[in-house]
């Protein structure tokens, strides 16, 4: 089979996502960084026209979206299956893909996420309070949101990790970075435990930022 690469940035929450999947089924693979400031340029925007990341190349195949990786991934690399076959949790799975997308990251994830640890820590930017302020009434919905789907359950489609834990993670994992955490995440405990038996796992330890940063220099 052909080999893996993902094109992606130290830090990019999707990007981990794709990284974390190839570590769960233990796929060989190479990272491949866009270099800082080249996001828009003619090269990365061949391979992905809205000039973000991550994209998968897989020999002459390339692919952007991270569902769409995530969905390819368990389809050509089957074992173990992430997705499951009854109707109503893969129905649950997609469900909280798409609550990541649409409410987590836009309006949420882009602005606390960006204000409070990207921009700081990339781009030496001061927090803006207001637009942090403004993001909190989605935010709150959002955390309070999937602490209601995650219920009991370990994990967001039942006892087994899916591609939804895969997609929402490292986005949740960002904000215990942010003082928001305390009021976003905190009253959740069973958000709390979730997050935390995903970052035990070795595929989220193989996926940290201080990891993936070694990822881009060593390549
Ligand atoms: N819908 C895209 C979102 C990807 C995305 O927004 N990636 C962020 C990094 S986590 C990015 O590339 N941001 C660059 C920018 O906004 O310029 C996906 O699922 O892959």
């Amino acid at each position: 089979m052909s080999e893996f690469i993902v094109h992606s940035i130290p830090g990019s929450p999707f990007g981990r996502s794709a990284l974390a999947m190839l570590e769960e089924k233990g796929a060989s693979y190479r990272f491949s960084p866009v270099a800082p400031g080249t996001m828009r340029s003619p090269e990365h925007l061949a391979r992905h026209p809205f000039g973000r990341v991550p994209v998968l190349q897989h020999g002459e195949f390339m692919l952007y979206e991270t569902q769409a990786i995530l969905r390819y991934l368990d389809r050509v690399l089957p074992s173990p299956a992430l997705t499951s076959a009854d109707p109503r949790r893969a129905a649950r799975m997609d469900q909280v893909m798409n609550v990541n997308d649409w409410y987590l990251f836009h309006g949420v994830g882009n602005v606390i996420g960006f204000h409070r640890v990207v921009g700081p820590r990339v781009m030496g930017l001061k927090p803006d309070e207001a637009a942090i302020e403004a993001a909190m009434p989605k935010a709150r919905t959002v955390f309070e949101e999937l602490a209601r789907l995650l219920g009991e359950q370990a994990f967001f489609t039942g006892e087994t990790i899916s591609l939804a834990d895969l997609l929402v993670a490292p986005g949740v994992g960002f904000f215990t970075q942010t003082p928001e955490w305390a009021e976003l995440g905190v009253p959740h405990q069973n958000l709390v435990a979730w997050l935390s038996r995903m970052e035990a796992r070795p595929s989220f330890k193989a996926t940290t930022w201080e990891r993936v940063s070694e990822m881009a220099q060593a390549a």
